[in-house]
């Protein structure tokens, strides 16, 4: 199989991040979304959509969404705490994730696709039809992100880590939207004391890297 992979951009990441907690290698192919590579007839052929992540798998089948690639790498293989492993950590995980992506990880992308000069009329990621920006996305996506870093850094105080004991795959996808957010120019506040703490450990792992 083949994991069709960018730099920087936060979906292929949550990929990696993932992997690198399971130790998992796969084959790769790096994307160059500077230069729009996704949009390129080679990719379309592979995948429609135009976007990464994609997991070309040995008969051919491309699976997409990083969140399906992880969840088909964790059934292959034993249950881990990253998906969690007993009900109530399964929908703790799941219930955190469905969040960190529908109030932080929205939030960055209303900004980020609806103010920046580069995304004119691609106004959702892929291969579209012509979508213009919409500045009322942008100003939805400023309080999304606003109220979602408050909750979560509450939510923080006096936990190590987001949806269970363990780190996790709501973890991962917190990081990946953090960092993304710089993107938007969106911060986490410097009184945002929880979130930090919670922030510099998940860094300091060494998938944080991959
Ligand atoms: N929900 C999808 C999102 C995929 C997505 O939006 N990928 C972005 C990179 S993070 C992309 O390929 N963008 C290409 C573009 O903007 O045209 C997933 O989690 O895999």
């Amino acid at each position: 199989m083949k994991l069709f992979d960018a730099d920087w951009a936060p979906s292929p990441r949550r990929v990696r991040i993932y992997l690198a907690e399971k130790q998992i290698t796969v084959d790769r192919e790096r994307i160059d979304l500077r230069r729009d590579e996704q949009l390129g007839e080679a990719y379309l052929k592979l995948n429609p959509r135009g976007v990464v992540p994609a997991l070309q798998l040995d008969d051919g089948e491309i699976l997409c969404e990083s969140a399906a690639i992880c969840r088909y790498f964790e059934a292959l293989g034993a249950l881990s705490a990253l998906f969690g492993e007993t009900a109530l950590d399964v929908a703790r995980i799941e219930g955190w994730t469905r969040r960190i992506e529908a109030e932080g990880y929205a939030g960055v992308v209303y900004v980020l696709r609806n103010q920046r000069e580069a995304f004119r009329d691609r106004g959702v990621a892929g291969k579209w039809p012509a979508i213009p920006q919409i500045p009322e996305l942008a100003e939805r996506g400023h309080i999304l992100w606003d109220t979602f870093v408050r909750a979560l850094d509450a939510h923080l105080a006096g936990r190590s880590w987001i949806a269970t004991d363990s780190y996790s795959f709501a973890d991962i996808t917190a990081l990946v939207t953090v960092d993304f957010a710089k993107a938007a120019k969106l911060a986490v506040p410097d009184g945002a004391a929880h979130l930090r703490r919670w922030h510099a450990a998940a860094s300091a792992r060494p998938s944080a890297t991959a």
